[in-house]
């Protein structure tokens, strides 16, 4: 049986790769930090049905110490290291925290790795964001990096910090490339959970109106658990790599709301307040991606449409609501 350590076990898709692992029939092991709010802690692992059959160990990204320990412990095969600050937004409030945990989070778990169990196949989530201003239209694994944001510097550098390990030390360090990726267990902070959340509120009657910031963004969206299948699948590859994970659709903001409201039969601008809170000391306002690679190489491909995507989170929302349950 194969064992798996993945830090962020706690966040979406910490909870779709325990899910899809178990199904692989893998052991799989979770790092979570101390909270003293213990009942939110697992919320999301409860929500999928793996919290009692996940292996928990109390650590955190900050505390190398914790991060040799745990590795020791496990002595995992594979290791996915999705643990991060992840609210772009918040990186601006909290640059010095973003960057201890995103950045060096990430070199903190190689070194744990390198130290303890050099042999283990090392997933980093990259991310979109370190396009930032894009510097090609659509954006491949070639497309040179440019941050808007704290967090999106914090990811570049784990990025090559990742890459760096892999030339210098010969492990099997892998990035993934990850474009905007969504589900019912996303965050209820991003901007789509936020929507599909105020649509629900709205149908049954308990809100008017969603505030948000700026509606022209455009993003690539996909669903998380086709994601969590592309890390799976870069670490079984004989020969460590990068990948862009990507729909190869981008659409705004707006159009995420119209397709929304569309599904309960209600009218996006009705019901939307443009609110200036929400907008962003420097915006990231195209992400288009192109996974190519991880379709040719992987056998990767994404199955689950924009409008499955928005019809499933905005289900759910309801669901939860009616039964009064929080995520
Ligand atoms: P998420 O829901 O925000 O989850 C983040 C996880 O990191 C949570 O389990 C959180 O624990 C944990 N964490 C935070 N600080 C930590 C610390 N100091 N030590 C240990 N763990 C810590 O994020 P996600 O959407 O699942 O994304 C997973 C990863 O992919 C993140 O690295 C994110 O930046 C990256 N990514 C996400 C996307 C996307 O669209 N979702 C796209 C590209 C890349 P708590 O539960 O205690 O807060
Ligand atoms: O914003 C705009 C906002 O916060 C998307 C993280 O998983 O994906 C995520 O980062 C867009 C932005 O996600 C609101 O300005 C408008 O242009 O949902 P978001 P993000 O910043 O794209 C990347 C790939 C990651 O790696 C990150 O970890 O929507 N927007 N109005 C809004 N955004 C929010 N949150 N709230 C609004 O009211």
């Amino acid at each position: 049986m194969k064992r798996a350590l993945i830090t962020g076990i706690t966040g979406q898709d910490g909870a779709y790769l325990s899910q899809f692992l178990l199904s692989k029939g893998y052991e799989v092991h979770g790092i979570v930090r101390r909270s003293a709010s213990a009942d939110v802690i697992n919320s999301r692992l409860v929500w999928i049905g793996v919290a009692d059959k996940v292996h928990i160990h109390d650590g955190n990204l900050t505390d190398l110490a914790s991060l040799i320990r745990i590795a020791q412990e496990v002595k995992p095969d594979e290791i996915y290291n999705l643990g991060a600050q992840s609210f772009v937004k918040s990186s601006w409030q909290q640059p010095y925290l973003t960057g201890l945990v995103t950045g060096l989070g990430a070199t903190n778990m190689l070194e744990a790795a390198r130290i303890v169990c050099p042999e283990a196949r090392f997933y980093q989530a990259s991310s979109s964001e370190m396009y930032g201003l894009i510097q090609e239209r659509i954006q491949s694994e070639t497309t040179p990096f440019y941050p808007r944001s704290p967090y999106a510097a914090a990811k570049l550098y784990a990025h090559w910090m990742t890459v760096n390990y892999r030339e210098s030390f010969g492990m099997h360090a892998s990035s993934g490339i990850l474009f905007n990726h969504e589900s019912p267990l996303r965050g209820i902070e991003f901007v789509t959970r936020k929507i599909t959340d105020g649509v629900a509120r709205i149908k049954l009657g308990m809100q008017k109106s969603i505030s948000l910031g700026n509606l022209s963004a455009m993003r690539d969206w996909g669903h998380a658990r086709d994601y969590v299948r592309a890390m799976w699948l870069m670490l079984q590859q004989d020969t460590a790599d990068d990948y862009v994970i990507a729909t190869g659709r981008t659409a705004s903001v707006k159009e995420f709301c119209d397709l929304a409201f569309n599904h309960v039969g209600l009218v996006a601008q009705d019901h939307i307040v443009v609110d200036p809170r929400f907008m962003r000391p420097a915006e990231v306002d195209i992400l288009h991606g192109n996974a190519d690679k991880a379709k040719n190489k992987l056998g990767w491909s994404c199955e689950t449409q924009l409008e499955q995507l928005v019809a499933e989170m905005v289900d759910a929302d309801i669901t939860r609501l009616k039964k009064r349950e929080h995520l």
